[in-house]
Parts: C-alpha cells; structure tokens; sequence
C-alpha cells in the first residue's frame, strides 16, 4: 500500500497598507477566490493581547502604554497565533494576512523615537511571506473614505510619515513585493492584487517556507 503523502504547504500571502488602502476588501475577495484558505487579521484583537491592543487604538487606556510597550505588544500578538498560523499551512491551507510585521515596523518607525532595528527585531524569526502586497494610497484619497479618522494612528500627518516608511520596509524587507495602484475601482485592484497572489502560490508549490 502507498503511504499517504503529506498535503503540500498553503501559501502565506500578505496584504498591506496605509489604513482605508481596501486591504480588507481585497483580503476577503480573495479569499473567495482561493480554495481553502483562510483571513487572518493582524492586530487580532480578539485575544487578551488583542483586547490591550484596541484599547490602546481607541484611546481607552489611560494613561496609554509607551512606545515600546505597545509595539511589542503588536509582536506578541503575531507570536501567539504561530503555532496556529504553521499547523494550517502544513495542512495544505492559505492564509491571507490582513497586516503583518511590515505595519509592525512602520508605524512604530513613524512615530519618530524607535529606530529601524528595534522595531523589526521582536518579529525575527516568524514566518517570511511567499508575497506581500502593498496597496499604495495617498492619505489624502483615504482620508475621503468611510470611517477614517477615528482611530489612534489615523491622522494625516502621521500617515504621510508611514507611507515614507513604507518605502524604506519594501527595500529592506526580503521577499516578493508587489506594489498596486490602491486608488483604482475595487475590481481593478483586485485584478492586480489576484495577479501578484497567483505568483505567490506557485512560489508556495515550489519552496519551503522560510523565517524573517
Ligand atoms: N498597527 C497594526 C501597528 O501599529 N502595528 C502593527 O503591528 C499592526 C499589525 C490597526 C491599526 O494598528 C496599526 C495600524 C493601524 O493603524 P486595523 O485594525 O488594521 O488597524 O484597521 P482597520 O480599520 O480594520 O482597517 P483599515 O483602516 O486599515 O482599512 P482597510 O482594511 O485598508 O480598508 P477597507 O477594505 O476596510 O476599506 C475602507 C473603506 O474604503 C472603501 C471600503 O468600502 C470602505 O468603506 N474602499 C474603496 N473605495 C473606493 N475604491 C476602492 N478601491 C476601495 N476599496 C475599499
Ligand atoms: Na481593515
């Protein structure tokens, strides 16, 4: 009798952004588009870690945590959801990311007082994506759509500040960037966004996972 196979990987598919860029839009067409897979959303803020996390974005802490606490924080949360994220990529699944290390990174460099290395450092070691996508939006085009405005970060100035990190990230960050023109019509980014995503799974079939 041939012994069974292990399923092959899932793919780790990333999509980023400056806040209202569509990332959930896009994360959720795809996910429709892509068999067994799944969306994770960085922060979860379902978790204990999570529920800190909102209140610091809602300004519901008080007084609010350093810079520091809050960006290790954010790392925590994509720590304690590895070893879910690895058990369903060995199992054959893609996860679509809603965020990850790269607004990690961004924004706490945004803010002015944390250097470059100390924010990537607390994310050393998880998973490298097999793409990431960066929808690219200026602040003043997200600033025009809904619900912008009510949370910590999303103020012009500090955004206009997270778009130039964002440049530096996608120089120095390893792995497949993609950036797409997020001001288009939903369904044109989508194209886009699907077409980068396609290269991202034959990447996945062909090569093992590898770590930040
Ligand atoms: N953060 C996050 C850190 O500081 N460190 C970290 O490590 C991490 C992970 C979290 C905040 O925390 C920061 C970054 C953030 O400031 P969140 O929970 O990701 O924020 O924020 P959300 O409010 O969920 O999401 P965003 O504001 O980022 O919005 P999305 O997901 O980019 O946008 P989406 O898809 O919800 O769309 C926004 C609006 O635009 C419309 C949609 O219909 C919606 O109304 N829209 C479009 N309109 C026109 N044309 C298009 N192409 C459109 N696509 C979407
Ligand atoms: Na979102």
């Amino acid at each position: 009798m041939a012994t069974p196979q292990p399923p092959t990987r899932g793919a780790l598919i990333v999509i980023e952004g400056l806040d209202r860029a569509g990332k959930s839009t896009q994360c959720s067409r795809l996910q429709q588009r892509i068999p067994n897979s799944r969306i994770i959303k960085f922060p979860d803020r379902s978790t204990p870690i999570g529920q800190l996390i909102n209140n610091y974005l809602t300004s519901a802490s008080s007084p609010p945590l350093t810079d520091q606490a809050i960006h290790l924080l954010f790392s925590a949360n994509r720590w304690e959801l590895l070893p879910s994220l690895l058990a369903a990529l060995s199992a054959g699944e893609t996860l679509i990311l809603d965020r990850y290390i790269y607004s990690g990174i961004s924004f706490s460099v945004a803010k002015g007082a944390l250097s470059y290395e100390y924010c990537r450092s607390p994310d050393v070691g998880l998973p490298l994506p097999d793409g990431i996508i960066f929808l690219d939006l200026p602040p003043d085009v997200a600033a025009e759509r809904a619900g912008f405005g009510g949370e910590r970060y999303e103020k012009r100035e500090m955004q206009e500040k997270v778009r130039e990190v964002f440049k530096t990230v996608r120089e120095r960050e390893q792995g497949e960037w993609t950036v797409v023109d997020a001001s288009a019509s939903v369904e044109e980014v989508t194209e886009r966004v699907w077409a980068a995503t396609e290269k991202a799974l034959r990447w996945a079939r062909e090569n093992e996972l590898r770590e930040i």
